[in-house]
């Protein structure tokens, strides 16, 4: 038996055994394909993502073909991480410097292997600064309908699914992305956190965005991710939750501080969200991911079977993503490169019959 749930024409589909459509009811088949695909993979396994990854590494930039993942363990990652900010100010390039030009044909790349692409989007702060201003309590419900800001952030949202809209196959077909706006909103180091707006901005914010990408924009090839950062609990994880029928997949943000002495912290932390945000996706229909994760510099040697693949090993979870290689930055690396000391350990991590990496991937597209 099926039910249909609409609320202002976007369309949640929910079975009698769990299963939920995507929140675009319109999605393009490819799209609705990958989200089943996500759902399975996290069955049978977990798939293994880099933020940047064909973009640059430790001493490079924009080799074609190049990837730091893939010059120590001989494969892609499975999942490929792309970030947007500052693409809404109309500029060419990311604000780490990365040519949008670039990040499209890369994404295309990918796209073409069969592997899977999630966007995030450090937008900046519409009353002025970027992403991490996070000085006033009115940036959110200044980008709302009569908000002094919605004429800029509706120019804002313009630009994003003109970039978007272009993410297109030789055939000129839509490729899908993982869209994970508003993320960390459970902290308050950007200006849609938690100590910046209501719980009801937040949400009124992350649905604006929502509808008016699809209706307004007509994109059809968008699957949205709610990402908090570090919560102790499932009310935590909710409290600023917009509704099954807002999001698709449920992320989740949690990093490893300190050396050894952080990696039964982080084991536990992680273990404890997957825990309830895997029942929860269960009991929804959706599918969980650790959206952001990582220790930078990888200062264990056997982080990722030791520590990383210990805490997301029992949960059923799309993949995990860890975060750039940093060209421009010292010491901020969360991917092994060669000569890297967890390269050996990363290769081992990446034999496991569970682990996907690209080549291994089934096809998620179908
Ligand atoms: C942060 C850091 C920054 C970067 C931003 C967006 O976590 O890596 O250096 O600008 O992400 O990619």
């Amino acid at each position: 038996m099926k039910l249909i749930l609409s609320i202002f024409g976007l369309g949640c589909l929910l079975s009698t055994t769990g299963r939920a459509a995507t929140v675009d009811a319109n999605a393009t088949k490819k799209t609705k394909a990958l989200y089943a695909n996500l759902k399975k993979i996290a069955q049978r396994g977990i798939m293994f993502g880099h933020q940047d990854d064909a973009v640059y590494g430790i001493g490079w930039k924009y080799d074609s073909g190049r990837s730091d993942v893939k010059s120590v363990s001989g494969d892609y990652p499975a999942v490929f991480g792309w970030e947007l900010g500052n693409l809404e100010l109309g500029r060419s390039h990311s604000l780490d410097s990365v040519s949008f030009d670039t990040i499209r044909t890369r994404i295309k790349e990918v796209y073409s292997r069969g592997g899977v692409n999630t966007i995030s989007w450090h937008v900046n702060n519409p009353l002025g600064g970027n992403a991490w201003n996070c000085n006033s309590t009115e940036a959110v419900k200044s980008v709302l309908p009569g908000g002094a800001q919605n004429e800029l952030f509706k120019v804002w949202l313009d630009r994003l699914a003109t970039f978007i809209g272009s993410l297109r196959d030789d055939k000129g077909n839509a490729i899908p992305i993982l869209f994970r706006p508003f993320h960390e909103h459970t902290g308050g180091w950007f200006w849609w956190g938690s100590k910046q707006c209501t719980p009801q901005e937040y949400i009124a914010l992350w649905k604006y965005t929502v509808k008016y990408l699809i209706q307004t924009k007509g994109l059809h090839n968008l699957l949205f991710i709610y990402s908090p950062s570090s919560v102790t609990n499932a009310a935590q994880y909710f409290e600023r939750y917009p509704g099954d029928n807002m999001v698709d997949v449920l992320g989740i943000d949690i990093y490893q501080f300190g050396g050894k002495e952080g990696a039964d912290k982080f084991i536990g932390e992680v273990r404890n969200s997957l825990e309830f945000m895997t029942k929860a996706a269960n009991l929804r229909g959706k599918v969980a991911v650790l959206s952001e994760t990582g220790q930078e510099t990888i200062a264990m040697p056997n982080w990722w079977t030791e520590v990383i693949y210990k805490a997301v090993k029992d949960y059923q979870i799309a993949y995990f993503l860890v975060w750039r290689n940093a060209y421009d930055r010292q010491n901020h690396f969360y991917a092994p490169y060669p000569g890297q000391t967890s390269t050996e350990d990363f290769v081992k991590f990446k034999n496991d019959p569970k682990v996907y990496f690209e080549s291994r991937l089934p096809k998620m597209y179908k």
